[in-house]
């Protein structure tokens, strides 16, 4: 394909001749030779000047106190009286036509650069203008979504909830008995003092607000800011977390671990490997904690992973019959997994960083890299 032409713009202002300009003054003025003459001269100089010092040496030649203009007006008194009239008339017509035509020539030459670059310069209009900065998701946005995409795609739903919760919600449906550490202000923020209403510690609510609504079978994951009572170098008073639920008639410890080694593999590569150390949570029975071979050292063990090969990335379990009960499912009949993971943490693993408030200090060197 041939290029666009590019457009020229011209702006033509074509110049009139004080002879064009003033054509029926110069005819009046045939009724007065010396007039005339003094017309003509004076306007052969306006038309010749091309710089702003010639327009100057013409108002001072034809219109200055020792003029021949001047001095003829000034001889009024003494012409004869058939000349006094016509003198008196057409010479103040004359002296205000070429102080009006010495202002339009200097404002003309004026522009006049502006005109040459109009005249020979060309704006090619189809040319790309300036370039707007171009934004982009942030990287935690970027890992939340890579890592909804992997569950989507495993037939998971994706459920939200309020970040703003009740106690009943984010622990006592949970299993998450009064006294509980976990419950305590040191790790939790309230709302106004209101001992019943917290910013939701994890995305667990969520879980109990699906199972509510809906009956099994129910594969969802919940992905969302949740809030606690820490801050520094590995914690930040909020992050992100992505928690997922399978219940359904037959769900076995063994699906847990396929489908978590399935989504490890998908976010850190192939060749990963994963391992289940025991642990407890309130809300599952038994629980885990995830392990993933380190995919900076392969396993050998490096400073990344303390020499162990290992690095933690999630926590997970069989859903407490307990929790069911919340929900009213007839726990006898229903089985379960849940997990849950630190956005920020996947993120860090994948990128090797250190510091997670980097996330959060907003400077373009660093988010710019994602
Ligand atoms: C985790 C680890 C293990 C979890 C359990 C539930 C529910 F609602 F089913 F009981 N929600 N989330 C869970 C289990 C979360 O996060 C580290």
């Amino acid at each position: 394909m041939s290029p666009l032409p590019a457009i020229t713009i011209k702006i033509v202002s074509p110049y009139l001749s004080m002879e064009d300009k003033y054509k029926d003054l110069v005819a009046q003025l045939k009724a007065h030779e010396g007039l005339a003459a003094i017309f003509g001269e004076a306007a052969a100089d306006i038309d010749a000047a091309a710089e702003p010092e010639a327009i100057e040496a013409a108002r001072v030649k034809h219109l200055g106190r020792k003029s021949p203009l001047s001095l003829l007006l000034r001889s009024i008194p003494e012409l004869p009286n058939e000349e006094r009239p016509v003198v008196g008339k057409y010479g103040n017509q004359a002296r205000a036509a070429l102080e009006q035509a010495l202002a339009d020539r200097k404002k003309q030459l004026e522009s006049g650069e502006l005109e040459r670059r109009l005249a020979t310069e060309q704006v090619d209009i189809t040319l790309p203008g300036e370039p707007f900065p171009q934004g982009r998701l942030h990287i935690i946005t970027q890992t939340q979504w890579e890592i909804e995409d992997i569950f989507a795609g495993l037939g998971y739903r994706i459920a939200e909830g309020p970040e703003v919760e009740t106690d009943y919600y984010n622990f006592t449906a949970l299993n998450t008995p009064e006294g509980h550490p976990a419950r305590s202000s040191h790790d939790t923020f309230f709302v106004d003092g209101d001992p019943d209403v917290l910013l939701r510690t994890h995305t667990s609510p969520v879980q109990i607000r699906v199972m509510e609504k809906e009956q099994p079978p129910i594969y969802v994951i919940m992905p969302g800011r949740v809030y606690r009572r820490d801050s520094d170098a590995t914690h930040t008073p909020m992050f992100h977390q992505i928690e997922g639920l399978a219940v359904d008639e037959h769900i076995t410890m063994a699906d847990l671990k396929g489908t978590l080694e399935t989504f490890v593999r998908a976010i850190f590569g192939a060749d990963r490997v994963i391992r289940l150390r025991p642990h407890f949570f309130p809300f599952t029975e038994p629980s885990v904690e995830v392990d993933v071979s380190c995919m900076i050292c392969g396993g050998d063990g490096c400073r990344s992973c303390k020499h162990s090969g290992w690095l933690e990335i999630l926590g997970a379990g069989m859903v407490d019959p307990n929790v069911f009960g919340f929900v009213d499912y007839e726990a006898d009949r229903m089985q379960g997994f849940a997990f849950g993971m630190g956005v920020e943490r996947i993120a860090m693993l994948k990128h090797g960083m250190t510091d997670l408030r980097m996330f959060y200090d907003n400077d373009l060197r660093f988010i710019k890299q994602f």
